[in-house]
């Protein structure tokens, strides 16, 4: 069957794939968006567990680039729950027509680029695809880690992956055991702890949490917002983290340890975990001392919440506060119900899953009706390694980037010509729909470019646009030196790719934050893609 032929096809149809299509179109160019699900929403149509939620504040967790939909579009609390942000999404394509552009349970295998005429072939389970411009939109955080624990696959009960929750399900009065306390495990076992059965936790790490301050938001408050959304983006773009907040400007000994832990209060008052993290103080990102103040606040907050003295031991970090950031609806609490254990997998191992349950390295089984891993993702690089994508000369983006991902602006690798990466390796980790119109705004432009010296020849001369390996390896260099700054490094997690066995440890997010990450993106744009080769 010949492949069907568009400018551009883009793959992953959730936010960032949603924002790369209509600019696109707006250019006036044939554009694909290829996504291996049902209908659009990307994380937030796969990530359907009891409990999911966004931590980033509603009035900031939608695009910026529709102002008309930005005033009208309805929310009422100060968050917004997975089925909120799905509908959003769906809105959002329905509004602005895009939904015929995209064609759903098509999932990509590889694609090739082909230097006689300058297009990437896509290879898809339905079908071939080419296109001079490829859009990769296919999420940080997408493809799920499941623990490769002895005999998962002869659990007969119910076992599932977050990322990839069910239609139906009925978890009332089962007994359920949760692999996993991340953002996700935090928020999925505060949801179901009052409807199961019985509920296991089986913690490998234990997590600082704060409250995340969930309210209704009254029409005054969002006339308010409403009144005033142009300086509140402004704000947040040029932020560390887009998340809304002032961001701290004192350090942890610029006041007394009265006044600190008042801040730390004040803070875990109005909710957030960013805002905890980065609103509290400067130094507690960068310096053992400062963050330790940290620690000894939430430690002191776990041992008031919790009763018993064996769970609130499992429950209390020992480690520093540099993971990333936790909030929640009553977490801690959770465990006072006598319904609700936990197990330390790191004190007492998993030794096996058999048919009815789970076998722990002391002998002791737990029979269990649900297994739940909330075990994560291979994050950034994940989704990328599982396409097959070759390159110039042949050469594929595994083998380019061997055992640690490069990138230049998280968006382009060297030797992979007209291929955008939304948030690909060693983009900030900061609110993701700021970061996506960034890199969006970005790809545009370079877009716009390559197509003008296209126009620009008579004869449709073949041109693309590629970084050059000193750009990948110069900004490699800035994540690195940014990365040995800060406390993050010092724990293993998703940031480092210490979350999935066998995975080559290395720096894969960019620490400088939103604003830098803009401004560098911007002033790329502005010199003339100086890091960057037409070819
Ligand atoms: P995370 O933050 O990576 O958390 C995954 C959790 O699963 C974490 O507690 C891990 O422990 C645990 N885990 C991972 N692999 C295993 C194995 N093999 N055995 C036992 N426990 C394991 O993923 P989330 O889905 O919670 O959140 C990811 C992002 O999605 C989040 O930051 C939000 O932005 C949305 P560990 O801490 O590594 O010891």
């Amino acid at each position: 069957m010949a492949s069907q032929f568009y400018d551009a096809v883009i793959i992953g149809a959730g936010m960032g794939g949603i924002y790369q299509a209509s600019r696109l179109l707006k250019l006036g160019l044939t554009v694909k968006v290829l996504d291996r699900a049902d209908g659009p929403g990307g994380t937030w149509y796969w990530n359907r567990y009891p409990g999911a939620m966004s931590d980033t504040h509603s009035h900031l967790y939608r695009y910026s680039w529709d102002k008309e939909d930005l005033q009208t579009y309805p929310w009422s609390t100060n968050y917004l729950d997975s089925k909120d942000i799905l509908g959003y999404l769906n809105h959002v394509v329905d509004r602005h027509d895009l939904r015929k552009h995209m064609q759903f349970r098509t999932e990509v295998l590889s694609m090739r680029w082909n230097e006689e005429d300058y297009t990437w072939t896509i290879d898809t389970l339905s079908g071939s695809f080419s296109a001079r411009y490829v859009v990769t939109a296919v999420g940080l955080l997408s493809e799920p880690n499941w623990p490769s624990i002895p005999g998962r696959d002869s659990f007969q009960g119910e076992l599932y992956h977050t990322s990839r929750w069910p239609e139906t399900y009925d978890l009332t009065g089962k007994r359920v055991g949760v692999i996993g306390n991340g953002s996700t495990g935090v928020q999925l076992i505060t949801t179901i702890a009052p409807l199961v059965g019985s509920l296991l936790c089986f913690q490998r790490s234990p997590q600082y949490s704060v409250p995340a301050g969930r309210k209704a938001v009254s029409k005054d408050e969002r006339d308010l917002i409403n009144g005033s959304y142009d300086d509140i983006w402004a704000q947040a773009r040029k932020s560390l983290s887009g998340g809304g907040f002032d961001e701290a400007k004192i350090k942890t000994t610029d006041v007394s340890k009265e006044e600190r832990d008042q801040i730390y209060q004040a803070l875990w008052d109005q909710g957030s975990g960013l805002r905890f993290l980065l609103g509290s103080f400067q130094d507690i990102i960068t310096d053992e001392t400062a963050n330790q103040t940290a620690c000894d606040f939430i430690k002191g907050k776990i041992a008031e919440i919790v009763k018993d003295p064996e769970k609130r031991r499992k429950l209390t970090p020992k480690d520093l506060y540099a993971r990333r950031p936790l909030c929640d609806t009553g977490y801690y609490e959770q465990f006072n119900r006598d319904n609700v254990d936990i197990v330390d997998i790191k004190e007492n191992p998993i030794s096996k899953i058999v048919s009815n349950g789970v076998k722990l390295s002391d002998g002791t089984f737990h029979e269990l009706d649900v297994l739940i891993c909330a075990t994560g993702f291979n994050a950034f690089d994940g989704a990328y390694r599982r396409l097959h994508i070759q390159g110039r000369n042949g050469v594929t983006l595994n083998e380019h980037w061997k055992g640690a991902p490069s990138t230049n602006m998280g968006v382009a690798s060297a030797g992979f010509p007209n291929l955008f990466m939304i948030l690909g390796p060693r983009s900030p980790l900061a609110n993701v729909p700021p970061m996506i119109e960034a890199h969006v705004d970005f790809i545009t432009s370079a877009i716009t470019r390559v197509e003008e010296h296209r126009n620009q020849a008579s004869t449709h001369l073949n041109v693309a646009m590629e970084t050059t390996q000193q750009g990948e390896d110069e900004w490699g260099a800035l994540c690195d030196m940014i990365s040995d700054k800060m406390l993050f490094k010092r724990v293993d997690s998703y940031f480092y790719g210490g979350n999935v066995e066998g995975k080559t440890r290395s720096t894969l997010i960019f620490f400088g934050g939103l604003g830098m990450f803009s401004q560098k993106l911007q002033e790329c744009v502005d010199s003339g893609y100086p890091s960057f080769k037409l070819i």
